[in-house]
């Protein structure tokens, strides 16, 4: 086998952020002659030592194209990629591997969604509800499908803590209600939303109902089975895996009615000039040659990720949030937006008038990595009147002394302006 494993069974269990850095050669980087202070991890999360070892053992000794080659490395490869598909099964405990489809990312796996099921399944009329927080790739796939289809798009408000507006969400349900895409972790609030009550009133009104666990899957277990959502999205490049690698997970019996996107090799049984079938699910979904390297190393980055002490993780996750929202109270003229309840790793913020790339500009000279912008969120951004924030986001990896040296940082960018 050319594919390295995390020895995790071997390991003495690693359950302090020092030995979790020492995974991630990132922490050896200078920035501006600084050491680096990584707190951008929704937008994409630094990547373990095993996660390139693997991919770069594929494209050394193991690469060949899979489900199709009867030769031994033909056979590696495409029993390390399907391992992969066991090892998605597992994390998110899907019923069935073939509910997992590989795409390139979270909003390739809600586009497929709108265009097989919402393209064959939703009608002139019918209404499709999402919340006020979604990311453009929660919304642009749903606006696009109602303009081709005549549909209605309805949006959940939220209040001034961030949250989603849960009696309102039921007042909008109704019997016209056809399809609700949700987001399970705000990337631009940190909204931790109450998908369970969220997908039990969908399924009432007879709806289907999508999670966007884009920024869910790296800070909490996942379980789909209990959840009982109807598909779920995430990205393999916010789990420490790699870029353009994603999962899309449907439930089987509504993956079976669905029409392939895509076109093309592996996707098919047979094809004649006059009739082509099919392939089985989840192969039906999956055109092409794939992102092999990058599946076989999101498996690695499961398999890492699950060799963590995840109890461990989230107090020490939950304490830096704690922690960190504390030092920001303390900043004359700082405000935090988004204070919701229930709330993970997110901190995003604006400082009096400043404007916040000015902000990330001026602590990027200290080696600090903080996200300014929409986030890609415009109407939550418009909700809080405001058109951009600066945003620290953070992970298990990140310590007190992260958010010492961000704040201090700021100081620096107050001073600056003053
Ligand atoms: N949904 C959520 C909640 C996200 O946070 C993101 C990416 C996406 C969907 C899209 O994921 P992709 O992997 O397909 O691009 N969010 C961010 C962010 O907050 N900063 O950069 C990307």
């Amino acid at each position: 086998m050319f594919y390295s494993e995390v020895k995790s069974k071997e390991q003495v269990i690693k359950d302090t952020v020092q030995t979790w850095r020492e995974d991630f050669p990132a922490f050896q980087s200078k920035v501006h002659g600084k050491p680096l202070v990584y707190l951008d991890n929704a937008a994409t999360t630094l990547k373990p030592r095993l996660v390139s070892q693997t991919m770069q053992d594929y494209y050394l000794y193991g690469t060949a194209n899979i489900h199709r080659g009867v030769h031994y490395l033909s056979e590696q490869a495409t029993q390390a990629f399907e391992a992969t598909r066991s090892k998605v099964k597992k994390f998110i405990n899907a019923k069935d591997e073939c509910e997992i489809i590989f795409t390139r990312g979270t909003t390739e796996s809600i586009n497929l969604v709108a265009l097989s099921y919402g393209q064959t399944f939703l009608h002139a009329g019918d209404e499709i509800l999402i919340s006020q927080m979604e990311h453009h790739s929660n919304i642009v796939p749903w606006q696009m499908l109602c303009e081709r289809k005549g549909c209605i798009l309805k949006v959940i408000p939220i209040n001034d803590e961030g949250e989603i507006i849960v009696d309102e969400y039921e007042t909008l349900l109704s019997e016209k209600t056809k399809l609700v895409s949700v987001v399970y972790v705000s990337n631009s609030l940190g909204t931790v939303n109450p998908v369970r009550k969220l997908i039990e009133s969908a399924h009432r009104v007879g709806a289907i109902i999508l999670i966007d666990g884009a920024q869910a899957v790296s800070h909490f277990p996942i379980d789909l089975q209990k959840l009982n959502c109807d598909f779920f999205a995430f990205s393999g490049h916010k789990l420490f895996g790699p870029t353009g690698t994603g999962v899309l997970y449907g439930k089987q019996e509504l993956l079976e009615k669905m029409p392939p996107v895509y076109g093309g090799g592996d996707m098919i049984a047979s094809v004649t000039f006059e009739k082509t079938t099919y392939n089985k699910l989840p192969f039906k979904f999956e055109a092409g040659t794939p992102h092999i390297a990058g599946v076989i190393g999101l498996g690695a980055a499961v398999d890492y990720f699950q060799s963590l002490d995840l109890t461990a993780i989230q107090k020490h996750e939950e304490d830096l949030l704690a922690y960190g929202t504390n030092q920001f109270d303390s900043i004359d003229g700082l405000k935090i937006i988004g204070k919701a309840r229930e709330k993970k790793a997110i901190l995003s913020f604006t400082l009096g008038p400043i404007h916040p790339h000015d902000i990330g500009t001026i602590v990027d000279r200290e080696g600090v990595a903080i996200r300014t912008g929409h986030h890609c969120t415009q109407p939550v951004m418009e909700y809080f009147g405001v058109s951009a924030t600066a945003r620290a986001s953070l992970s298990f990896y990140n310590t007190k002394n992260d958010i010492d040296t961000l704040v201090e940082a700021l100081g620096k960018v107050q001073k600056i302006f003053q």
